[in-house]
């Protein structure tokens, strides 16, 4: 039963150049593994707590001295010494020590770093590779490569904010292994930055993610000029690509309404406007159509469009196995975006993957818009038999760590890409009654 005979911890810095952390899991028999932390912009109101210092003086009061603090010190103390047989133990452990449901004490960035520099740990102790340690602790085997669906416009809070919606993303649906979906998916970037060039006459810089953001006048442009780029690259929209859709809609609501690039939209409106669009645009997945604090109306928009289209939970769900729980019996999504720092353990991220796939409910995996070159999530993804994964655009490296990780596993394990998502999928999907579990939060 491996060891764990010491904790690292150091501040480093994001994609965004913001703080995060990396950490470092020894065990006896000289193995050190480390992992790097990612941090999201369009947070949800239920994901559990990011410790910062809060010192303005130091990173705006964003630095993580604290969180390494955490490690090196309570964390440290309380762990070293100690076998692990299995990730739910190590977690567990963690959970107990902080005491809080959100993990506030000692930080979930912190407990994060810990558990994810475990599972590597753990991979070598054991001789897996990573993708085989993740199914492991979620009780899979590898099966696939998850669908890549990925950004090529960016809006909202990755973008500065010039249209109310946050991503529209290409989903290759005929492509048959990743490495020709990239290829695919490269080509109609490039004709998205000519038309960047030429309609906005503006120079194709990237957003948070990588995705093109020029000034377009309004959401629904997005859509429509990735039709044109998917048809200028020479391919066929609805035929080669699919779109995915993430309108981060808690971001621009306030307790009633939705403010949509200046309009007031009632929830029914906005549950009118994605039936439009998802019959206009060949969409196959809307997340967060509808706000966070909106549940209420999330069945609606099942009832409404989840026969043709993933019905996505982020903020919403926040990875959160009691909310998840919650919302398949009221039939509030169909899908869920999975971020494991949202919950803030691998085991409880398995725990909500597990209760969404035991729904019939797709799995999206997903990075954050504050990421490092750390490329762990690909191997996760795979582990736990992601049908699709969101890692941002064919641009900036720390997406392109993930991609081509993915890339290595495909040609060295063979795995081939996950099929297509088929609207029948989700109909021939009986749901089971699920017994809700304990929410640890909210
Ligand atoms: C999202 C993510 C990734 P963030 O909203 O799905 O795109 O963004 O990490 O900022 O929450
Ligand atoms: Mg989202």
């Amino acid at each position: 039963m491996p060891t764990l005979t010491n904790l690292l911890a150091l501040e480093i810095l994001d994609s965004r150049g913001r703080p995060t952390l990396q950490v470092g899991c020894e065990l006896a028999g000289g193995i050190l593994a480390w992992a790097q932390v990612p941090s999201g912009a369009s947070t949800g109101a239920a994901e559990c707590h990011e410790l910062r210092d809060g010192d303005t003086s130091r990173h705006g009061g964003k630095g993580c001295l604290r969180a390494c603090a955490s490690v090196t010190g309570e964390i440290r103390a309380a762990l070293t010494g100690r076998s692990f047989e299995k990730q739910d133990d190590l977690d567990g452990a963690l959970c107990a020590l902080d005491g809080t449901a959100e993990k506030s004490r000692l930080g979930a960035n912190a407990i994060l770093g810990v558990s994810l520099a475990f599972s590597r740990a753990w991979a070598r102790w054991h001789h897996v590779p990573l993708h085989e340690a993740f199914a492991q602790i979620a009780g899979l085997h590898p099966v696939h490569l998850p669908r890549p669906t990925i950004n090529l416009f960016s809006g909202g809070k990755h973008a500065g904010g010039q249209v109310s919606i946050q991503d529209v993303l290409l989903l290759p649906i005929r492509a048959a292994t990743l490495s020709d979906a990239l290829a695919d998916v490269c080509r109609v970037y490039e004709s998205a930055k000519r038309i960047v060039e030429t309609q906005y006459r503006s120079r194709p810089l990237v957003a948070d993610e990588g995705g093109l953001a020029p000034d377009f006048p309004d959401s629904e442009s997005m859509l429509k000029d990735a039709l044109l780029a998917i048809g200028d690259a020479g391919f066929e929209p609805g035929r080669d690509f699919a779109l995915a859709v993430d309108l981060a809609s808690s971001h621009f609501a306030d307790p009633s309404h939705y403010f949509l690039d200046g309009r007031r939209l009632s929830p029914a409106e906005m549950v009118e406007l994605l039936d439009d669009w998802t019959r206009r645009y060949p969409i196959v997945s809307v997340e967060d159509g509808l706000a966070e604090h909106h549940g209420e109306f999330w069945p609606s928009l099942v009832n409404r469009i989840g026969a043709r289209v993933l019905v996505l939970g982020d903020d919403f769900l926040c990875t959160n196995p009691g909310r998840i729980g919650r919302a398949i019996v009221d039939g509030a999504a169909n899908a869920l975006l999975l971020k494991v720092n949202q919950i803030g353990t691998v085991s409880q991220a398995a725990l909500a993957g597990g209760l969404a796939r035991q729904a019939g409910w797709h799995v999206t995996v997903s990075a954050r818009s504050g990421e490092t070159e750390d490329d762990w999530l690909a191997d996760l993804a795979v582990g736990w038999q992601g049908d699709h994964i969101k890692i941002g655009s064919i641009t900036r490296s720390e997406r392109l760590a993930k991609y081509n990780r993915l890339l290595t596993l495909e040609r060295q394990y063979g795995l081939p890409l996950a099929p297509p998502f088929r609207p029948e999928a989700l109909q021939s999907r009986p749901i089971p009654s699920v017994k809700t579990p304990g929410t640890n939060k909210k």
